[in-house]
This record gives C-alpha cells, structure tokens and sequence, in this order.
C-alpha cells in the first residue's frame, strides 16, 4: 500500500525529524506544514492535547490533507509541573531555556522531571489523539550536542545518558514522544483506517459546497 502522507502541524524541525522516523514504520510520510503555506496558531489552551487540536485542526482546515500535531512539554517536581505547556515560552531559543532551567533549579535536591507529549490527528470528520509521558532526572549541567530542547539536561529511567548523549533511536526507546506514536499506532491499526488517510490524501473531506449542486 503506498504511504499517506499526514501534514505536520509544526514548525519545529527536530519534531519533525523525530515524528517522521517514528511514523514511517506505521506507513505514514509526516510532511512539514509550513512546506504547502504559513499559518500562524495561536496555543490558548491550558493542556497538550487542546494546544495539539487547535494545531491539527487548523492545519487540517488550511490544507485539506491529515494533520497531525504534537504540543509537548517538561514538567519540573521541585517547580510545581512547570514550565509545563509554557516549555516553549521559557526563551528564545534552545540555549535561552536552558539557561532559564538550570537558573530555576539552582540549589534544588529534588530533580526529578517528566516529559510529556500529545499527539493530535484529524482527518475529514475523524480525530485520534494519544499521550506519553517520560520520567526522569535533571543534570546540573548540560551534557550531549544531539536531541533538542532540554534534552542536555534530562536523563530518562534507566539510562545513566542524557536524551542528548543518545542517538535519535536509543532516545526513541524511552521518549514521551515515541510512547504517544505507539499508543496513537494501536488506534490506526486497522488497514481500513489507513485507506482513509489515503482517501483524504485524494479528496478534500471538508464541507461540500451544496448551492453548488444542480
Ligand atoms: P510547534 O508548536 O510549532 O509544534 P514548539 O517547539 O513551539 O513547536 P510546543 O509548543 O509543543 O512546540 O513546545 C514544546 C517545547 O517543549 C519545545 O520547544 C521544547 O523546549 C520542549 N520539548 C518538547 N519535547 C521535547 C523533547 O523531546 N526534548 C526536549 N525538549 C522538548
């Protein structure tokens, strides 16, 4: 069967780099959204998966195709669940959140965090959604050049690496984001489910414009 292609709600490239490994196997191609267009979204909701549908949704909308978004984030014990859905919004860039976690967690013994990702696919009139989540400690110190985000300050249960010391593979094994794919894949799994992402592919499944039926 040839691959649907689902639409990435994102603009984020490490994301996207991520999702396109881990969905391949599940016969999907995880395109860029902002390759077909620019669409800003505004994330108003106080959780991933509301953030994740407003995302899906609207790139869904904007092009017709599957749309899947993913709104992740760190949740930090001794800081009460933040940075949480604001992870993004603790910066400028990668460096600049760093640089903000580690400033937050100055003289702090509790250093256990989780990573959390949901995962939204819409397409025509249908909606899948899957979380994961990921446990584990903060470092003192940033350690590793792979991964993105906070991965230089977060190792996961069971590892001694931080996620940016792993391939994308080895990261994979443990990830909130590879555990939502597998949790979203049980869902798909069924080849009827894959012919209408297909279909989707084919055929607009938005509105049919019934004035313009004779
Ligand atoms: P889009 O909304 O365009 O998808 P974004 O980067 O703004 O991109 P989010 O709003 O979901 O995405 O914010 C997620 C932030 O959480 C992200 O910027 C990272 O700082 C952090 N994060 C999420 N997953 C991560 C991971 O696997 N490793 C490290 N940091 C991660």
């Amino acid at each position: 069967m040839p691959k649907a292609v689902v639409v990435l709600a994102s603009s984020n490239r490490d994301k996207l780099r991520e999702l396109d490994s881990l969905f391949s196997p599940l016969g999907l191609e995880v395109l860029a959204g902002p390759s077909l267009g620019s669409l800003e979204v505004d994330e108003t909701e106080r959780t991933y998966v509301g953030n994740a549908r407003l995302k899906a949704r609207a790139w869904n909308g904007f092009t017709g195709l599957p749309a899947l978004a993913d709104d992740s984030g760190l949740e930090v014990q001794a800081l009460g669940g933040a940075p949480g859905v604001l992870s993004a919004r603790m910066g400028d860039d990668d460096a600049g959140r760093i640089a903000w976690l580690l400033e937050a967690m100055r003289g702090q013994r509790n250093r256990r965090a989780c990573f959390v990702a949901s995962l939204v696919l819409v397409a025509g009139d249908r909606e899948w959604e899957a979380t994961g989540v990921c446990w584990g400690m903060l470092t003192e110190e940033p350690r590793g050049e792979g991964g993105f985000g906070y991965d230089p300050l977060f190792i996961p249960d069971g590892e001694t690496r931080t996620f940016a010391e792993m391939a994308g593979a080895e990261k994979a094994r443990y990830s909130h984001r590879a555990k939502a794919t597998r949790l979203l894949a049980c869902r798909l799994d069924d080849p009827f489910v894959l012919q209408y992402l297909l279909d989707c592919n084919r055929t607009p499944l938005g509105g049919l414009d019934h004035e313009s039926i004779p």
